[in-house]
């Protein structure tokens, strides 16, 4: 069995765990923020066996993308990664972690 990390945009959250759920995948949402941008997004562990992980890891890849983000710096008056008062970043759809379980128990 494979406990599945992903960490998901805030505006694919919503189509992704529809999607995980008509696949009748279960789905666990934590509200996360990003260490970099500071900004929300949403972390989900989905449990699931192993020979099932990539079908997972489709139907993530599908319902997210990635997009640029712009972080406002404080530093106003420099120019900062070739643009003034901020950088322009590329946030992932998302970023996923697959991690082994030893055992899982429901009571
Ligand atoms: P953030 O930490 O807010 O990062 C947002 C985006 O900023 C990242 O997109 C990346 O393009 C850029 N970035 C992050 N740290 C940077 C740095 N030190 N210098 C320059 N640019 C940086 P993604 O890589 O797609 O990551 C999206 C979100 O996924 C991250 O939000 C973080 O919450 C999570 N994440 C990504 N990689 C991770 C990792 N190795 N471990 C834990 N969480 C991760």
């Amino acid at each position: 069995m494979k406990l599945i990390f992903a960490i998901v945009h805030d505006d694919d959250a919503l189509n992704v765990t529809n999607a995980l759920n008509k696949g009748s995948y279960s789905v666990t949402k934590l509200c996360s923020s990003g260490g970099f941008l500071k900004s929300g997004n949403t972390t989900m562990l989905i449990g699931t066996e192993d020979d099932e992980v990539d079908k997972v890891l489709s139907i993530i890849q599908k319902n997210s993308r990635s997009r640029k983000q712009h972080m406002q710096t404080h530093n106003t008056g420099a120019l900062i990664g070739g643009m003034a008062g901020g950088i322009e970043v590329t946030v992932g759809g998302a970023t996923v972690f697959i991690t082994a379980v030893d055992r899982m128990e429901k009571y």
